[in-house]
């Protein structure tokens, strides 16, 4: 890519919120230069809903030019593509050591069914929900949509702490081989990003530290606390080494950047009409787009193209109109009803 000619990167986030630390992690690795947008831990987030009229309620969101993509696991497949390690970008796909082979599609199954939504879940057994105040836990009982209760979660640490040592047994067993990092590639994979962010924010979250003390028992799991401390390293690393690129700007200031630079070529997504049949929506017709499942906020928009791998919609918010991309995984996508708009 010329120096110069790349979009500008724009990653809203809040600093205590773990998949974010994920895609900050991964910004970091891949040395992209961005920006980032400070956003509330709960709802409303305006900087979102009313700016670019994207309702989508999880954060991390982040934007590529005037598009916008929601969930992390649409955030690394599309910045691996539109930032390549042939272009001098690090990668979260490297090759197997020994090997010209990667296993793109398997660590990103693995990332998004196993990492994030296993793992991170049972790692969330963990949070002090007893010391919370009772606005948030409103907040994320609708995120969860059912009631959360305080000793019922508290209640439930034993068996979540339980359920962790399992999976760091089955850790353990991957690096019972000796290798470096979680499939044996050159470098970190996205696949070591995504379990290890879950054990860092268990490890640097204080009322879960106890926790994390007691499970990370290096004479229990040795090549596992040892590829911790590896990977830790590692993003440390890439986090000093670029540091100096990164400036926290206000939502207005987002918006405008974003509205003013230029759309993703959609081509390459196209619409695929088996799919648009299968789930009865049709190209520049009203659709929501929501999570299946949890912070089931539906985003309207125009559609504007679909495949196996994302949905497209044009959005509208005071800011103007900006593309907004999710996943097809754990998405449902539907007609709307034009009376939501
Ligand atoms: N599958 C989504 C999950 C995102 C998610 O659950 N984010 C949490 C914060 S770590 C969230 O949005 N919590 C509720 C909120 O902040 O409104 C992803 O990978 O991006």
């Amino acid at each position: 890519m010329v120096p110069g000619s790349l979009p500008p990167v724009v990653l809203y986030h809040y600093e205590a919120s773990p998949i974010a630390r994920k895609v900050r992690n991964i910004l970091a690795v891949k040395r992209i230069p961005h920006v980032r947008v400070e956003m509330p831990m709960t709802l409303p987030r305006p900087d979102l809903a009313d700016r670019l009229g994207i309702t989508y309620r999880r954060i991390p969101v982040l934007a590529i030019g005037r598009d916008v993509y929601c969930d992390s696991s649409l955030i690394a497949s599309v910045l691996e593509r539109r930032f390549p390690a042939s272009d001098g970008f690090g990668t979260l796909f490297p090759k197997r050591k020994g090997s010209d082979r990667t296993d793109a599609a398997i660590i990103k199954q693995y990332t998004m069914s196993y990492a994030d939504r296993v793992l991170g879940t049972v790692a969330s057994f963990l949070l002090p929900y007893h010391k919370f105040k009772p606005e948030f836990l409103a907040d994320r009982t609708a995120w969860f949509g059912q009631k959360l209760d305080p000793s019922a979660m508290q209640a439930r640490q034993p068996l979540g702490k339980s359920w962790l040592s399992s999976h760091l047994a089955l850790l353990e067993e991957q690096f019972a081989d000796g290798r470096e990092w979680l499939f044996d590639t050159e470098t970190p994979s996205l696949a070591d990003l995504s379990v290890h962010y879950v054990w860092e924010w268990l490890a640097s979250f204080k009322p879960m530290q106890p926790a994390a003390k007691e499970l990370l028992d290096a004479t229990v799991f040795p090549a596992t606390v040892s590829w911790i401390s590896r990977m830790t390293e590692h993003t440390v690393k890439a986090h000093t080494a670029h540091k100096f690129s990164i400036q926290t700007v206000s939502g207005e200031r987002a918006a405008e950047i974003i509205t003013s630079s230029a759309f993703e070529d959609l081509s390459g997504i196209g619409f695929d009409e088996t799919e648009g049949t299968r789930l009865g929506v049709q190209l520049s017709q009203l659709v929501s787009v929501t999570p299946d499942d949890n912070g089931k906020v539906p985003t309207v928009g125009r559609l504007l193209a679909l495949n196996k791998e994302q949905v497209v919609i044009e959005t509208e918010g005071s800011a103007g109109t900006v593309r907004c991309h999710f996943p097809r995984i754990y998405y449902v996508v539907q007609p709307a009803a034009s009376a939501k708009l």
